[in-house]
């Protein structure tokens, strides 16, 4: 059976979930939820990043240990991806003792392939926010978390070479121009890596919250060579037979300002050890709320699962899905999301539903009849769009064909119609709905499941994403949306 291996970053558990991170989580699921309607076998990871001393600091903020605190907000995740209809197969936290092995078992390898040498870190360390700042994070020379000064430091700490895989890579990006997406994001991380590329510092010795050395006990591993690591130790890496089975990962999906980490240190980190890169690295835009970058301070950070409750996960999930290109950053207002609920899930979509399962109904003839609006759905090029990962080009175009069988509605005018006309307007309209209901299943779960529910009919395979006579018994239902009141 063909295999395919999607994952999202792994979470800080420094702040609760906001819609970025469903965000890419919700791109996640839908790839899953597409290729398994493929009928792949899906593995779909998720998780969260627990180490390094913004957790600690964090946690210590909270008053409470750091192993309390990571417990309860990656509690906090794994609701918040219940709540969204998220459908992970495995949640890998870095605390669980399988990762915190499988690291220790990587760092020997390399160490044995003389990948890993011991130096002296010199680094940035910010007192107030007790964090170590590396040269690549700094922000005009300060703090990128609080924007204070810096102050210099130097410790004992062992290095990854990384400036020895600088060619492979670049060769790799060369013969692959696929393997980071989309190609402006390829372009700027090969310009980066023909400059001067410094091996990693990946201990530290005064971090305490983190993964115990290996080589040496004194020191911890750096909280980003233990977190991309994720990825293999979730499949049970090294021996695991789930590793044997899906890695290579067919896609990473990832943030844009993570994109050097993984489109750079985890394939040297991978070619370090001899395991195979990953298929792609799929790098999205960003978010920002009423126009600003979210922030704790700012007060703009929007929660997910309040959101999610007022207005459903499926209209969540629609909203972010549509309103931005994948690779483009976009704007988050409620007011945004409420003109999308209104205006498209039930102006086009839940009107369609109700209208047409009421004439279906009342309807005692034969519904069957010649296939007329089959041409309307390009069902290629929806494949290519998910092929590409471009989840908002799907949604247009399958948008497309819902507001083609409203006008095709509009058009007919089944409700002045009867008998064998009737019938076959019916049929249209039934198939396309049914059709649609696999297509949005990705997207919108829930409202999949009820179109399917008032349909009679269970959901199918994206292979019977075309017109037949259409066999369900339909009963309507309670309406897919409801309008939402807008106050002035
Ligand atoms: O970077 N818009 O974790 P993180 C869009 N632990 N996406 C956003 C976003 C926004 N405004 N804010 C966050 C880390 N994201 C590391 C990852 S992986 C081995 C380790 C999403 O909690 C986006 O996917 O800071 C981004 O890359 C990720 O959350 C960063 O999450």
């Amino acid at each position: 059976m063909e295999t395919f291996y999607v994952t999202t970053p792994i979470y800080y558990v420094t702040a609760k979930p906001h819609i970025g991170h469903a965000y890419t989580t919700i791109i996640a699921d839908i790839l899953a939820r597409w290729n398994r309607l493929l009928g792949k076998d899906v593995f779909f990871l998720t998780g969260t990043d627990e180490h390094g001393t913004k957790i600690e600091k964090a946690a210590k903020e909270a008053g409470k240990t750091p192993k309390e605190f990571v417990d309860e907000v990656a509690n906090t995740y794994i609701e918040t991806w219940k709540a969204l209809n998220i459908s992970f197969d495995k949640f890998i936290r870095t605390t669980d003792k399988e990762h915190e092995k499988a690291v220790s078992e990587f760092i020997t390898r390399i160490w044995d392939n003389k990948d890993i040498y011991k130096g002296i870190y010199e680094g940035w360390y910010c007192v107030p926010d007790e964090t170590f700042i590396t040269e690549m994070e700094l922000n005009d020379g300060k703090c990128p978390e609080c924007g204070r000064d810096v102050q210099k430091v130097k410790e004992d700490a062992y290095f990854f070479a990384l400036s020895r895989y600088k060619d492979d890579l670049l060769r790799i990006f060369e013969e692959d121009q696929d393997f980071i997406k989309p190609p402006s994001r390829l372009k700027e991380i090969v310009n980066r890596l023909k400059g001067d590329i410094k091996d990693l510092d990946i201990t530290r010795k005064s971090v305490t919250w983190g993964i115990p050395f290996e080589l040496d006990k004194e020191q911890t591993v750096y909280v980003w060579f233990d977190a991309l690591l994720n990825y293999i130790s979730a499949l049970g890496w090294p021996n695991g037979g789930k590793f044997i089975e899906f890695w290579p990962a067919d896609v990473h999906m990832v943030g844009k300002e993570i994109t050097w980490f993984h489109a750079v240190i985890w394939p040297a980190m991978l070619l370090a050890a001899g395991i195979d890169l990953p298929k792609t690295i799929v790098s999205h835009g960003w978010w920002t709320v009423e126009g600003k970058k979210m922030s704790k301070s700012i007060g703009n950070v929007v929660d997910t699962v309040e959101l999610a409750r007022k207005y459903s996960a499926d209209a969540l999930r629609y909203f972010l899905i549509k309103e931005k290109p994948i690779w483009e950053d976009g704007d988050f207002s409620e007011s945004g999301l409420v003109s999308r609920i209104n205006g498209e899930l039930l102006a086009d979509l839940g009107n369609l539903v109700a209208r047409t399962l009421t004439l279906a109904e009342k309807f005692k003839g034969k519904i069957e009849g010649e296939e007329e609006i089959a041409d309307n759905l390009d069902m290629s090029r929806i494949k290519e769009l998910f092929e590409v990962y471009d989840v908002n080009g799907a949604l247009n175009e399958i948008w497309t064909f819902v507001r083609s069988v409203n006008k095709y509605i509009n058009d007919t005018e089944p409700w002045r119609l009867g008998g064998a006309r009737l019938g076959a307007v019916l049929n249209n309209a039934l198939e396309a709905l049914r059709i649609i209901s696999i297509l949005l299943y990705p997207f919108l779960p829930e409202t999949s499941e009820s179109m399917q529910n008032q349909l009679g009919v269970k959901l199918g395979s994206i292979n019977e994403c075309k017109f037949v006579t259409f066999d369900g018994k339909v009963k309507r239902g309670k309406n897919l949306f409801e309008k939402i009141e807008v106050k002035q």
